[in-house]
């Protein structure tokens, strides 16, 4: 049965600040802001590094979806299995990765978090629970079935959780999964990111129900929630709730997280498909924004959030000079000597525009300038 736990985003619920939510000590809430900054801040350095022609293949950047990664490891342990889609950078570095070895991973550096052999799409780090970023769609959804399958025989108490788009819900693997979950009862969650697009297309002119992946659920016997997916505590409630219910073995969950891309869908894509008042409103939602204000609600002093801020941004600018230091300094990874076709130098054109992410709208403008503050980072 589809239960709305919370507010759900914009488009169906009120906007603004957060709603009431669940007990957060304030040092806990920061260190999850700082996280979601952190994400933010590795991003940019991400696009950065990608403007300058150093990142292979492309990229598919989750600013304005940090709240979902933060917000779900916050409530899971540190054993706990994660699938991600070729969308996983946040949820590789709300795991735990390192921004440094994730922006070595983009440039197909030894350094890199799977030795350049995954690159964006394909982030992987075993030992922080992170089994993998999967480029087609939908197709881990029944890795973390088996997954949970393997951690319910052993014992261990373990959960897994597969994060996917909107747009995996129409795919055959998206139902098996369930399915089987269900009837198995396997301690699996499934985070569905509804970012209202699928690529260019919005979920609502495809799918058949008003909820793309919680009006499903019902069809398994699974629990289906549509949660506010931009306020980082309402997700870790609603995946701490759904990791107990797996753990004492009452079965998987499906929890619909509405949230936004910031950017297209891709480093090609300026999303000009896009109303500029739905982006405006989702803007407004920035999940940096809500949870800077349940810091000042729950008194945590302005200074301490600016730190937070400096803290994570310049973790960002280091990972970023670190990772580039190294692109001049080291070779690629040998990764690439046990292949036929060792990688070109990227060829693709790269749009003549300023180095600095604050002139985004090169070419391909993810943000809607002059319409909306554009994201943190941009901001004058
Ligand atoms: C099986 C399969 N079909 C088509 C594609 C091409 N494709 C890549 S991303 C994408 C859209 C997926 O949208 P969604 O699941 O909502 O994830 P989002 O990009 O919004 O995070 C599609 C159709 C693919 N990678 N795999
Ligand atoms: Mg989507």
């Amino acid at each position: 049965m589809t239960t709305p736990m919370t507010s759900t985003g914009p488009a169906s619920g009120p906007a603004g600040g957060p709603p009431g939510g669940p007990p957060i000590g304030a040092a806990e809430l920061l260190t999850l802001y700082e996280r979601m900054a952190l994400i933010r801040a590795t991003e940019k350095a991400a696009y950065d590094l990608f403007m300058l022609g150093l990142v292979k293949g492309t990229t598919h950047l989750a600013a304005g979806q940090e709240a979902v990664a933060v917000g779900a490891s916050a409530a899971l342990r540190a054993d706990d299995y994660v699938f991600a889609t070729y969308r996983g950078h946040h949820h590789a570095l709300a795991r735990g990765a390192s921004p440094a070895e994730c922006l070595a991973e983009l440039m197909s550096k030894g350094t890199g978090m799977c030795k350049a052999k995954g690159g964006s799409m394909h982030l992987t780090k075993a030992t922080v629970g992170m089994l993998g970023s999967y480029a087609i769609v939908g197709s881990h959804l029944p890795m973390a079935a088996g997954a949970a399958w393997s951690a319910r025989i052993r014992g261990t108490g373990q959960v897994a959780v597969a994060f996917f788009g909107d747009g995996a819900t129409n795919i055959g693997a998206f139902h098996e999964a369930l399915n089987l979950a269900s009837v198995w009862k396997l301690p699996a969650l499934f985070i569905c990111e509804n970012n209202l697009y699928m690529e260019y297309t919005p979920i609502s002119q495809v799918t058949a129900v008003a909820n793309p992946a919680a009006d499903r659920a019902a069809a398994y016997a699974i629990a289906g929630h549509v949660i506010d997916g931009n306020d980082v505590v309402v997700v870790r409630q609603a995946v701490a709730e759904a990791a107990d219910r797996a753990r004492r073995g009452d079965g998987p969950t499906v929890i619909e997280a509405r949230t936004y891309r910031h950017y297209g869908h891709s480093r090609a894509d300026p999303a000009k498909y896009r109303p500029a008042e739905e982006v405006e409103s989702w803007l407004r939602r920035d999940p940096l924004d809500i949870a800077r204000s349940r810091l000042q609600a729950a008194g945590v002093p302005p200074t301490a959030v600016a730190e937070a801020d400096e803290r994570a941004d310049r973790t960002g600018r280091r990972s970023r000079r670190a990772s580039r230091e190294r692109c001049a300094a080291t070779r690629p990874s040998s990764a690439w000597a046990r292949t036929s076709a060792p990688p070109k130098a990227s060829s693709r054109p790269r749009p003549a525009c300023s180095r600095s992410s604050a002139a985004i709208g090169c070419g391909t403008p993810p943000y809607p300038s002059r319409r909306s503050p554009g994201p943190r980072w941009a901001r004058p």
